[in-house]
């Protein structure tokens, strides 16, 4: 056969073919696709954050972050991410009736890469790696032996138990809460955004959508809300494929987490974003992979499955 081009549907890309996929959306709807730079990492990587939006000269509507990436293994939660990203920039010009809707109630702020460094040594290096790239060191004559912080456990939230101090653990919390830039450039981002509506982590393979808190075995005072929400959405997931996300807190579905993403996002002296989930997308049925491994044809089904779900979350959230 020939040269097949490779699109984030049918291909995992690289982060420079991110990049330029990023890039031509905006050069081709540059009303109202904006490509962003929120910090660089450790490798002078930018820390991309796309901005979908019907009028980006408007006032913000109520605003949806996604942030996919965290975790360099889990390359599905970017291919995913890249597919409602392509659908929601074309939704004006196109029949696609639930994007319109996703654009015409809510401007959309995604970090499709938020961890470039470990992302680019997935592909070089150790298909495997989690954390970030960081040295954990000041670099003199040699670097550290133990690289990289878990961007998921450095945030400012009982940051310090249920992650790890051991530099060479893969849930490594970093040195202080916000040690990172990676977690730096998102948190400054959110929270000099007015509007913020709801927000979304997405990770994989448990094939789940968590809700908070992950940092204690209680259940917040609104879980009853946020649990009718993500059952509602995981029942359209559901509609998809018929494949089921079951929905629960961490600590009744994994384990105690603490200092991430998603239980920042809810802090009252924070963000204050009461609608933060965080996902694990689904394993490859049928292959003896590692879970983290998907065959790239499991690209567009699970990448349907998380587009119904941001779409369900919308449609609830917006009469909420
Ligand atoms: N899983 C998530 C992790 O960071 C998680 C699970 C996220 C639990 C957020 C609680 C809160 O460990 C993966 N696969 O990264
Ligand atoms: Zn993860």
């Amino acid at each position: 056969g020939g040269q097949e081009t490779r699109r984030p549907e049918t291909h995992y890309l690289t982060f420079t073919e991110i990049e330029s996929f990023l890039k031509n959306l905006t050069n081709e709807y540059p009303e109202r696709v904006e490509l962003k730079s929120l910090g660089e990492t450790y490798e002078n990587r930018p820390i991309y954050r796309i901005k979908i939006s019907s009028d980006l000269n408007a006032t913000e509507k109520p605003v949806v972050w996604i942030q996919a990436m965290t975790h360099a293994r889990e390359w599905i939660s970017g291919a995913a991410t890249l597919y409602t990203i392509q659908r929601v920039s074309q939704a004006p010009s196109s029949s696609d009736e639930e994007s319109r809707e996703m654009l015409a109630n809510f401007d959309w702020h995604i970090i499709p890469v938020h961890n470039p460094d470990g992302y680019v040594y997935t592909h070089t290096v150790d298909r495997m790696w989690r954390k970030n790239r960081n040295p954990n060191k000041k670099c003199r004559f040699l670097c550290g032996l133990c690289y990289g912080t878990d961007l998921n456990r450095n945030w400012d939230i009982n940051w310090g138990v249920g992650s790890s101090s051991n530099k060479c653990s893969k849930t490594f919390r970093g040195t202080r809460a916000f040690s990172e830039q990676e977690t730096r450039a998102v948190r400054d981002a959110v929270l000099s955004t007015p509007n913020n509506r709801m927000f979304f982590s997405i990770h994989s393979y448990a094939q789940l959508i968590l809700i908070p808190d992950a940092f204690r075995p209680e259940k917040p005072d609104d879980f009853a809300d946020l649990k009718r929400v993500a059952d509602r959405v995981s029942d359209a997931m559901y509609n998809v494929n018929g494949e089921r996300y079951q929905t629960g807190t961490s600590a009744d579905l994994l384990y105690i987490a603490s200092g991430v993403s998603m239980d920042y996002m809810r802090k009252s002296d924070g963000p204050g974003i009461k609608w933060s989930f965080t996902y694990e997308l689904r394993p490859d049925t049928d292959s003896t992979h590692n879970g983290f491994i998907l065959d790239r044809r499991w690209i567009i089904p699970t990448a349907k499955e998380l587009f119904a779900s941001f779409y369900t979350f919308a449609a609830e959230i917006s009469n909420a």
